[in-house]
């Protein structure tokens, strides 16, 4: 297949004023007839794109013709157009039940669903699917469904039918319908203009009581982007369906968002603290796309993070205004270590804006999302917070209405405030994350540091241009804090100098300033003494990191990290998730990642043994002030998602999990006396862990099986925790349980992905067997789901970091996959570029 490129990019020829769409709905026959108003664009041929349509009939101003139909769409040629604008008119047949990769319309549980971005829309019927073509939507529906949905505004229904309108001009990606047996849950907001908006939440009978947080977190996203971003609901109605069978997190259709059911659905009993806040986070994300990626759209696939890093950097400030900026950030750094850094130092490092894809759903990655929206922080570190309020405005106003591009996102930033972003614009550009080496100097009253950027070759880029860092630093003397500022680096090398007394303990990239990796080896006892009281709350957590990795990567002392770590665990002026974060390890796979860096391979059982050997001297080290610790975070009274008491939990499990270590009964009590899911699962996974989770996972499993998403949680515990020498002893039994439904992906992702990604010891056990079962299941559901089983394949993106053994079986199996026939176009590109 040829890659599609950037630098090929040409406006449509033919542009669409009006869609008017018609649904005859049927299992297996759907028809829909599609009248559309082109209008002239760039001109030249017509060509629409489609995929497994059946095309019925086709007409251009009332005249039937016979299109040139190809593999991806058809084309009219020039000659055989009006000069002028004109209807086209064209019925095509699909069939939804057959539709397995969940894209274009397909059933979920007996009811009709559509996912349409990136490319699905080209499989419901002919259209230019392409993000710079915007236009008006009146949609009809016509089946049998008690609910049958679409974006916009009700239009008028009746017996059989429905009409929707969408009166703002959209991409055809931001369509959607749904129909079927749905029950809604409604509230209401008012814009602070004035404008009553219902809000409805769209779920299964029986699931209306779970539906209260994701209300409730609408509701206070709309009420945040009005006041944070000034930017009102522009509709009459909101609404969110919940579905079962969904590839990614949700979608922000225009009016009609839809969800991966995980993302709404909680109850204290069912949903942890960690599926509340993730809830909360993600309904604000659709919601906040409403502005940045439906009213300002991207003009090519190119651009996907233009909309994607500016949402998610809006949900984590968002998230923040919600709960603990500080803990936010950590949580979002650790996420960005975990899958970015991951994905930056391997075989699928591409840059925020990619140059070329071959099949877009392989792009909706950590680089474009989490990276992307890096970038934005960064841009607002260096323009300032008004600079950043200044330039969105701009933004807003420039381009409301529009398909734009990362060039008119810098555009407004340069405009709005003076700013020459050129030099800005390579971290959209260049893959691969930055290293920045510190020397430190005292003499005479002056320190001195010196910063040194790198940033290492990435696949087709063997050379990198130094990137603008924005590093804030400050410096600790033995009173407190003496200065600090925020140094951007934009040459390879440079040095900041500041007039101090003494010399001081640096702080340096504060908050994480900057998406690099912070060579910084420092004066010994500098990191102990940040640990102990930095200022900022982010580099304390930091320099126990550090340390913490210095014993599992080097094998120095742990003695610091105990130290410190403990007195952060004891220290009640402290908010206790902050706590709970400190006294966190690394994971195995960022170990891992860390002992790759320093160009040794990696032996999974022997990180595995390590870490373990090191949560055990932490417990040791605790001893009874464990369980003390544990008992003084109780937190009596109904359950609450929100403020200190989900911290608390935290820490109280954290505390459950050490004591483990020790008495591998502990987690019996708190399993049987549990009052919330958070609590139960830890208890759980706990035993499991220790190998004694056996009537704990049945009685779970007597008690859940009715709700798929805590299912879910059941295969993934024991996915996780299974003992890594039969691991996949474990998976390969559950395979064949009867709830084990393959092709739903969450139940996928539980198991196999849970597994792969869960139980690293497990999958790299060094018979091969691990990458045998995932290469086997991910050949299976490639058949079916290309989406979902190519995300799967990342999986294997870390394999040159292993011993020839293990590097040799993954090879094989790569192979393998690479050679099966029929192989999805989704599929083959991510292995192609794993293995390249
Ligand atoms: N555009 C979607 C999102 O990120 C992707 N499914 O919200
Ligand atoms: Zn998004």
């Amino acid at each position: 297949p040829v890659p599609t490129r950037l630098q090929d990019y040409t406006p449509p020829a033919w542009l669409v004023e009006t869609v008017h769409l018609t649904f005859r709905l049927d299992p297996e026959a759907t028809v829909v007839r599609s009248e559309i108003r082109f209008v002239p664009g760039a001109g030249g041929d017509l060509h629409l794109d489609g995929q497994a349509l059946r095309l019925l009939s086709a007409s251009i101003n009332g005249e039937a013709i016979r299109p040139d139909l190809h593999e991806c769409g058809l084309t009219v040629l020039e000659e055989q157009l009006p000069d002028g604008p004109f209807t086209w008119v064209a019925e095509t047949r699909i069939n939804p039940q057959a539709n397995t990769a969940l894209e274009g319309l397909y059933m979920s549980n007996g009811m009709y669903c559509t996912q349409c971005e990136a490319e699905g829309f080209r499989r419901i019927t002919y259209f230019p699917d392409r993000p710079d073509v915007m236009a008006v939507y009146t949609v009809r529906i016509e089946g049998a469904e008690p609910v049958m949905l679409s974006n916009g505004n009700p239009a008028g229904s009746g017996e059989g039918w429905a009409e929707w309108h969408d009166p703002w001009p959209k991409p055809s990606y931001l369509f959607a319908l749904v129909a079927g047996d749905l029950r809604s849950v409604e509230d209401s907001f008012t814009t602070r203009s004035g404008r009553d908006v219902d809000l409805r939440i769209w779920v299964r009978d029986g699931d209306q009581d779970r539906c209260a947080y994701a209300m409730d977190s609408l509701k206070r996203s709309m009420k945040w982007d009005e006041e944070v971003y000034g930017r009102e609901y522009d509709l009459d109605l909101f609404q969110i369906v919940a579905v079962d069978d969904f590839n990614a997190g949700a979608m922000e259709n225009k009016g009609l968002n839809i969800f991966n059911s995980k993302y709404v659905l909680a109850s204290p009993e069912t949903a942890t603290d960690g599926d509340f806040e993730g809830i909360e986070s993600v309904i604000a994300h659709e919601y906040f796309h409403n502005w940045t990626g439906n009213r300002i759209t991207c003009r090519d696939w190119f651009q996907l993070s233009l909309k994607e890093g500016l949402t998610v950097f809006r949900d984590q400030q968002f998230s923040a205004d919600m709960r603990s900026e500080p803990v936010k950030r950590i949580d979002d750094v650790l996420r960005l270590r975990a899958a970015q850094f991951r994905e930056d130092a391997g075989p699928l490092a591409h840059p925020v804006r990619p140059a070329e894809y071959i099949e877009i759903n392989n792009f909706y990655t950590a680089t474009v999302y989490e990276k992307g929206a890096e970038l934005i922080r960064m841009l607002r570190e260096i323009v300032g917070a008004e600079g950043y309020a200044k330039a969105l405005d701009l933004y807003f106003e420039r381009h409301d209405g529009e398909a734009a591009t990362i060039e008119d996102w810098l555009k407004v930033f340069e405009d709005a405030t003076g700013h020459d972003l050129t030099q800005f614009k390579r971290w959209y550009e260049q893959a691969g994350t930055p290293r920045v080496h510190v020397a430190e100097q005292f003499e005479d009253g002056r320190f001195t540091l010196t910063f040194r950027q790198e940033t290492p070759p990435t696949p087709g880029q063997p050379e990198k241009a130094p990137v603008p860092i924005p590093i804030r630093w400050g410096l600790l003397g033995a009173q407190g804090e003496v200065a600090a500022g925020t140094f951007v680096l934009d040459k390879a090398q440079d040095s900041l100098i500041v007039e101090v007394p003494e010399r001081p303990v640096p702080s340096l990239l504060r908050g994480f300033s900057a998406p690099v990796i912070l060579m910084h080896e420092g004066a010994p006892g500098d990191r102990a003494a940040r640990l102990a009281r930095d200022t900022d709350p982010f580099n304390r957590w930091e320099a126990g990191r550090s340390l913490a990795l210095d014993t599992l990567v080097q094998g120095a002392d742990p003695q610091d990290w105990l130290d410190g770590t403990i007195a952060v665990a004891m220290d009640e002026t402290l908010d206790p998730t902050f706590r709970a974060l400190a006294l966190g390890l690394p994971s195995e796979d960022e170990i891992a990642r860390q002992i790759a860096e320093t160009g040794r391979s990696v032996d999974p059982d022997a990180v595995r043994a390590d870490r373990i050997g090191l949560d055990r001297k932490l417990a040791e080290a605790l001893g009874p002030r464990a369980a003390e610790l544990r008992a003084a975070m109780a937190t009596p009274g109904p359950y609450s998602p929100d403020g200190d008491a989900p911290g608390k939990r935290e820490l109280a499990n954290r505390m459950l999990g050490l004591m483990t270590r020790l008495d591998p009964t502990a987690p019996e009590a708190p399993f049987a006396d549990a009052t919330n899911m958070t609590d139960r699962l830890t208890a759980l996974a706990l035993l499991v862990r220790e190998g004694r989770g056996e009537a704990a996972l049945a009685e779970f499993h007597a008690q859940w099986q009715h709700l798929p998403g805590v299912v879910d949680k059941w295969f993934a515990v024991q996915a996780g925790q299974a003992a890594p020498d039969r691991a996949v002893e474990v998976v390969t039994a559950l395979t064949e349980h009867p709830d084990f439904n393959w092709k739903t992906p969450n139940r996928f992702r539980a198991l196999v992905g849970g597994f792969a990604g869960g139980n690293p010891a497990g999958f790299h056990r060094v018979d091969g067997a691990g990458y045998r079962f995932v290469a086997d299941w991910l050949i299976r559901l490639d058949k079916l789901n290309p989406m979902t089983a190519a995300r799967l394949s990342g999986v294997f993106e870390t394999w040159r970091r292993y011993d020839d053994t293990r590097q040799d079986l993954m090879e094989a199996e790569l192979e393998r996959i690479a050679s099966t026939d029929g192989l999805s176009r989704d599929t083959a590109e991510m292995i192609g570029r794993i293995r390249a």
